[in-house]
């Protein structure tokens, strides 16, 4: 491990999630000093603070692991199709301990405030708990969807059963046995909880506001012979996935919903379907461009969901109407629909009784008092711009990154925010982020920065930033982009809407993870255009 000078480290890494472990080992290979502070107990960011019942992750675990060894790749075995929260937990400690990373990590080091010294070109960062650390490079990997969404209702401090949040879940995760419990909210993480929670409580209240777009799994154990398949096909497999839109191989249909007859449109969406989740809003290339595409997928999507669910009444209030399927990132579930077919599980739909207060016994909406035990929020989070917005980050000549961002976030290729000289964040507002699989865009993005400090070092170039003007123009292009689809159609979190206040702006890169890597490789053989590089004599060098 290289020493750092002076007490400055050459790179400081928040967060040692997915992107921070690999921002640690890509460092170490550049022979840089690398440091990361990390607020929780261990590592693995988002899957460390998930714990709910019935969490896992939507895109499946062979695509959704780290391709930069292949060693690891091989010999990691999934159990399923799609992991469970504990097992990518196991895997992230596994990446930690096998390539070495803990030593360079400070545990419970809650990042509060950064600032820039122009004249030093240094870093310096504290911690909630009194310790300051300096570098030249910072590399924010806080993640995309790291600071939950707890909305303000009336009453709720008063209530006086158990209360949970999906993203701040215990770790002995509590017994619902006998009990009445509430779950506030039916976007992935609520989706997910609601069928395990059902199985074991005396009784469940769904509480949803907007009914959400679902699609079955098909989890399934997987085999010694799929396991053949894989890691034959694994050097492929990657290729296509890093080519793609989504980080993942699965391919489009190669015509437009529009252009196909209706027998082909409904074998092609029964194919996806029977796929599993998310990839169904993939059947298609034009189904998040044409609104008449998306109804087809839309209309077959909902003859799925009347089949399943038994009371009539119920099957209306769960399908959506008011945004275009995909517009929001369908779930992905294992019997989330079946769960409303169970005698201990009710819906109230907020649509038609808004909730009023939570009160010592319960949630009172418009229409009734309901009683419960226990609470669960399931409400989402402040993503991309959040977690960044609670720091007290200053750049050069002290502007606050809140200030520069009071109308929404302005950055260039999502990694640089121009005043805030090497500063770099992974998978923030402007990147493919959790539009693609998060794993590859993490290895893409860091392995880019990684290179650019490395540049940096040795071409003597002190600090570097994005130019106002590129950081401008590619905020406006992400912008044309998302306008061109109809992802921006949702009250989604990636317009904001789910925060009062927030500025609606789509926040981001929906061109795909295939074409934003070439933009980036582009731009590298630019000589780093769009960014200004100053030299160790104050000279500017591009
Ligand atoms: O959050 P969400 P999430 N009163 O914002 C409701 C990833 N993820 O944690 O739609 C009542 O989607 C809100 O209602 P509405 C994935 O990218 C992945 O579930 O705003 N309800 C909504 O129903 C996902 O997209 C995985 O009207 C309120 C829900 O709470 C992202 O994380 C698993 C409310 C929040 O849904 C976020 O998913 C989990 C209020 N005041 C998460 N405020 C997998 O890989 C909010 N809601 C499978």
């Amino acid at each position: 491990m290289r020493e750092h000078r002076d007490g400055v480290h050459d790179v400081l890494v928040v967060g040692a999630g997915v992107a921070g472990l690999y921002a640690i080992h890509t460092a170490r290979q550049a022979q840089l000093d690398v440091v990361c502070l990390e607020a929780g107990d261990g590592v693995g960011g988002t899957w460390y603070y998930n714990r709910y019942p019935g969490c896992r992750c939507d895109v499946e675990s062979i695509d959704y692991s780290y391709s930069f060894d292949d060693e690891l790749q091989r010999e990691w075995r999934w159990s399923e199709r799609y992991a469970t929260q504990p097992e990518i937990l196991a895997y992230l400690n596994h990446v930690a301990q096998r390539f070495d990373l803990l030593p360079h990590i400070r545990f419970r080091e809650r990042v509060e405030q950064a600032h820039f010294s122009a004249q030093e070109s240094v870093w310096t960062i504290r911690t909630a708990s009194g310790n300051t650390y300096r570098a030249r490079n910072v590399i924010f990997a806080t993640g995309s969807l790291s600071t939950p969404n707890i909305p303000a209702l009336p009453g709720a401090s008063d209530f006086a059963g158990e209360v949970y949040r999906t993203a701040q879940w215990p770790d002995t995760s509590p017994s619902f046995e006998g009990k009445r419990v509430a779950v506030i909210g039916t976007g992935s993480s609520g989706i997910q909880t609601i069928p395990m929670v059902a199985r074991e409580a005396a009784s469940l209240t769904v509480f949803q506001r907007t009914a959400n777009y679902s699609v079955p799994a098909f989890n399934r154990p997987l085999t010694d012979e799929d396991y053949k398949r894989i890691v034959r096909d694994y050097p492929e497999r990657r290729r296509n996935a890093r080519v793609s839109g989504g980080g993942s191989p699965h391919q489009a249909h190669p015509q437009n919903a529009t252009e196909v007859t209706a027998e082909e449109r409904r074998a092609a969406f029964e194919a996806t379907w029977r796929t599993g989740g998310v990839l169904f809003s993939k059947t298609f290339p034009d189904q998040n461009i044409d609104h008449t595409a998306n109804k087809y997928a839309r209309e077959f999507f909902e003859e799925k969901i009347r089949d399943i669910v038994r009371d009539p009444d119920i099957i209306d209030d769960l399908i959506p109407t008011d945004h275009p399927i995909g517009a929001k990132r369908i779930c992905t579930d294992t019997g989330y629909y079946e769960t409303f077919n169970r005698d201990n599980v009710a819906l109230v739909n907020l649509r038609r009784e808004p909730i009023e207060a939570v009160t010592s016994s319960g949630i009172r909406t418009r229409a009734a008092h309901y009683e419960f035990e226990v609470i669960i929020y399931a409400t989402g989070f402040d993503a991309l711009t959040g977690t960044l917005q609670r720091i007290d980050i200053r750049g050069a000549g002290g502007t606050r990154l809140g200030d520069l961002w009071r109308n929404g976030p302005v950055t260039y290729l999502g990694m640089h925010i121009p005043g805030f000289p090497n500063m770099f964040v992974v998978n923030g507002p402007g990147s493919p982020a959790v539009l693609a699989n998060m794993i590859l865009t993490s290895e893409q993005q860091v392995g880019w920065i990684i290179d650019l400090i490395t540049h940096c070092a040795q071409t003597g170039v002190q600090q570097v930033e994005a130019r106002r003007d590129s950081a401008e123009k590619w905020t406006e292009h992400v912008t044309e982009l998302a306008n061109s689809t109809l992802l921006p159609l949702a009250n989604s979190w990636y317009v904001g809407a789910n925060i009062p206040g927030k500025p609606r702006t789509f926040m981001l890169y929906c061109g795909g993870l295939g074409n934003y890597t070439t933009i980036c490789e582009d731009v590298k053989a630019a000589g780093y255009e769009g960014l200004v590089l100053m030299t160790r004599s104050h000279q500017w060098a591009s």
